[in-house]
């Protein structure tokens, strides 16, 4: 809640009804009000003039970019164009923008940086499920009775979940926290066990844990025969021959591979087996791999086994990292793949539903995928790209390998819109548009559980900054599209077209309106009508497109596939693309603190969260310091087979010995130069979590 005081914000405080946070923030979410009015804050546009950013007016810098967008076009083709945006922007925003580049323009060159964050994911519920996103919703924390976090540092990068999870424990001590995690993190605080295992090898342990349940008869076998069937990823396999594929995953096979003990293997598979209802939850530390969609799939695998879904306690849960990847991006259709609604740009008949809606001629949508993010930005570097539109996100920072990156950024015509300046990304734009911020503009966000909710304006933005949607819109008008935008005067017009994209799809909003949203805290889809609750658990009885007569009594029915079952896959067990080895002995990993968000251009803003942690360190295990002579904050630099970076050793008990961990939040020390940019051939999602390394006193 926003308290405006002469026009200005002045204090926030969290919404007590709000039936997710219960009136809980996060600590960067305390310091927004100081954010918005941070030093560096865009107020006016800006053009490049003889290699200098320069102020200028709204009418120079629009009338430049559709001169050069035009142009491109016309010469190159409209796939020399792209856009690329954020899980950040609204619903709307990204919505406009779709229209513009995959409807007008013409060109799916058309991505968002949750291709860096929840691609595996949607890739893994696709698979599994037939349909992306979760089945349950967070309703289910408060009632299970084992949580398995893997791959999440859930304490620091979803602290008011994870103040739900404490709730949860004190309110029932008979609950249970198995963690997987190549560190530990403030969220063993609240562990029962730590599987602290080596970066990149726990496919092997989650078929070892799936052994054990089959073995020791913790399965639902009437779950299985009815809605479950098997997969070796290339064809239909029996659930006999999976058993046979698990054989070798034996505890100690799994212990060898991931570096932990057979023993505890054991348990944790026994924890899980045993317990009533189970949620697991996962971020990032499983996403951002090589076999990313892999790995969901093994976790989903647990939850299937057992018939641990779709009841209240019970879910395989993925959790999101920003506000709006669900909404704007997964369900928006912002990937060069996708139209909006869950839709396929390949599916003729997606198309032809989508350019009704756009009011344009069905031909002006191509049928073939664009680029993802890294062959887009690649192709910036080839100049097959030669102008490029990014909003609300700070690529020449976020994405891997960026020796190889940033030089394509430099060549192609570049334009940002963002409410901050310099980022990384602004700095080599040659237009940069101030972007209206938190506040200052009307939305909805999608969240991990199919929520959608309404995000009221409460100020006028800052300066000269404009609604992103505003300044796309402008851009259409200029390129001469502006005809089937005109009706977008507010964003709840652009919204109400929207809903006209998710009527009869599985993620059905059209019971969501701006008149109900303002009044609730979030509905979840599907919401096919204003009377209707919403929906807490999907291809379950309390789902509104739960097809009874079809399902014959089975508990749950998967209704994106003919047959209704969700499939166990038996996917082999591979390690990351770049194992360590003499020459590069460290395992590499990076990830976030508490306090930072991303690319510190907005939490940078504020002092109190620049001084709890003001400085970039690498975190070196004290057994390994000793070996290499390095002392607590001497310099040390890290080299990968893609660069070096010098920072100040943390010696510190977290990351397990061998392996290195760098928070990636500050430009001046940018960790991506060290990251590697192989990507998982399913979900095209770059391996920031793992690669090899060398670490030295300088
Ligand atoms: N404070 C803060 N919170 C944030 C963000 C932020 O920038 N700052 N960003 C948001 C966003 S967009 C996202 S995506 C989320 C990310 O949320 P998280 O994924 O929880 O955060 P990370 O620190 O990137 O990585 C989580 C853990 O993955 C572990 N890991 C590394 N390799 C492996 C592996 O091979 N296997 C397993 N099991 N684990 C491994 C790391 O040790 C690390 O502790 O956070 C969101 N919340
Ligand atoms: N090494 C390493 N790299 C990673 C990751 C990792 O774990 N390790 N994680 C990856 C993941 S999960 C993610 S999600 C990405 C995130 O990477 P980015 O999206 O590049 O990072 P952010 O700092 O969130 O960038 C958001 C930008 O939007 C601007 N902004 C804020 N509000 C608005 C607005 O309303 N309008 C506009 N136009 N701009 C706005 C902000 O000032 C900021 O510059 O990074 C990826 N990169
Ligand atoms: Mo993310």
């Amino acid at each position: 809640m926003v308290g405006v005081k002469n026009g200005r914000v002045a204090a926030i405080k969290g919404d007590k009804e709000n039936t997710i946070n219960r009136g809980l923030l996060c600590v960067k979410g305390f310091y927004l009000h100081k954010i918005v009015y941070g030093k560096d804050r865009l107020l006016h546009p800006l053009i490049r003039k003889n290699g200098k950013l320069e102020k200028a007016t709204w009418d120079e810098a629009m009338s430049l970019v559709a001169r050069k967008f035009s142009e491109i076009k016309e010469k190159h083709g409209a796939d020399a164009l792209a856009f690329y945006g954020s899980g950040q922007g609204t619903t709307e925003e990204t919505y406009i923008a779709n229209k513009l580049f995959k409807g007008h323009i013409g060109t799916n060159n058309f991505e968002g940086n949750p291709r860096l964050c929840m691609a595996s994911a949607v890739g893994g519920y696709l698979t599994t499920f037939g349909a992306d996103e979760p089945v349950g919703s967070y309703d289910d924390i408060d009632h299970a009775d084992l949580f398995l976090l893997i791959g999440s540092n859930t304490s620091e990068c979803h602290p008011v979940i994870y103040d739900r999870l404490v709730a949860r424990k004190k309110k029932d001590p008979r609950v249970k926290f198995i963690i997987i995690d190549p560190r530990k993190t403030p969220t063993n605080k609240i562990a029962d066990i730590h599987l602290q295992i080596l970066p990149g090898y726990d496919l092997a342990l989650m078929h070892a844990i799936a052994r054990i349940l089959i073995k020791e008869g913790y399965t639902d076998e009437q779950f299985i025969k009815d809605s479950v069937k098997f997969s070796d990823g290339k064809k239909a396999i029996s659930y006999d021959d999976y058993k046979k594929f698990l054989e070798k995953f034996t505890p100690e096979f799994a212990a060898k591979q991931a570096g932990v003990s057979a023993k505890d293997i054991v348990k944790v598979a026994r924890m899980f087996g045993e317990a009533p209802n189970a949620v697991t939850m996962w971020t990032m530390g499983v996403n951002q791999r090589t076999r990313g969609v892999w790995m969901n799939n093994l976790i989903h695998n647990l939850h299937l086994l057992t018939g641990k879904l779709g009841r209240l306690g019970s879910d395989s849960l993925s959790l999101t990292g920003q506000p709006n990847a669900c909404g704007g991006v997964r369900e928006g259709g912002g990937l060069c793949h996708l139209l909006p609604g869950h839709r396929k740009v390949a599916n003729p008949k997606h198309r032809e539903e989508i350019a009704k809606i756009w009011n344009v001629p069905v031909e002006n949508i191509q049928p073939k995928p664009g680029k993802h993010t890294m062959a887009m930005f690649e192709a910036l570097t080839t100049e097959e790209i030669k102008g490029i539109y990014i909003m609300c996100t700070n690529p020449a920072q976020s994405l891997p390998h960026l020796n190889k990156y940033l030089p394509g950024m430099k060549k192609a015509f570049v334009v940002v819109a963002d409410a901050f300046h310099p980022t990384e990304t602004t700095k080599l734009a040659d237009v940069v548009l101030p972007a209206a911020f938190w506040s200052e503009k009307e939305g909805v966000y999608g969240c991990t559980e199919r929520r959608s909710q309404h995000m009221p304006k409460s100020i006028d933005p800052q300066g000269e900054a404009r609604w992103d949607g505003d300044i796309l819109m402008d851009l259409a008008r200029r390129m001469g599209y502006g005809k089937n935008f005109e009706h977008f005067k507010t964003p709840e017009d652009v919204w109400n077209e929207y809903l006209l994209t998710t009527k009869g799809r599985d993620m059905d909003l059209t019971g969501a309106p701006y008149s109900r949203l303002r009044e609730v805290r979030g509905l979840r889809w599907p919401v096919p009508t204003e009377d209707h609750p919403g929906t807490r658990h999907r291809f379950t009885e309390e789902d509104p497109l739960f097809p009874k007569e079809k399902a014959k009594g089975r508990r749950m029915f998967f209704y994106n596939r003919p047959d209704g079952k969700a499939t166990i896959y038996a996917r082999p067990a591979k390690g990351p693309e770049e194992p360590t080895d003499s020459e590069y002995p460290f395992a590499f990993t990076t990830g976030r603190v508490l306090e930072h968000w991303h690319t510190m251009t907005m939490t940078g803003q504020a002092p109190a969260l620049v001084r709890a942690v003001p400085k970039p360190y690498v975190e070196i295990h004290p057994d390994d310091a000793r070996k290499l002579g390095i002392a607590d904050k001497d310099e040390v630099r890290i080299t990968t087979r893609r660069g070096e970076l010098d920072l100040m050793a943390r010696i510190i008990d977290r990351p397990r010995p061998g392996t290195l961990f760098v928070p990636w939040h500050w430009a001046e020390k940018l960790a991506n130069l060290l990251t590697i940019d192989a990507i998982d051939p399913g979900s095209k999602e770059p391996e920031y979590k793992v690669c090899a390394a060398q670490v030295r006193k300088v």
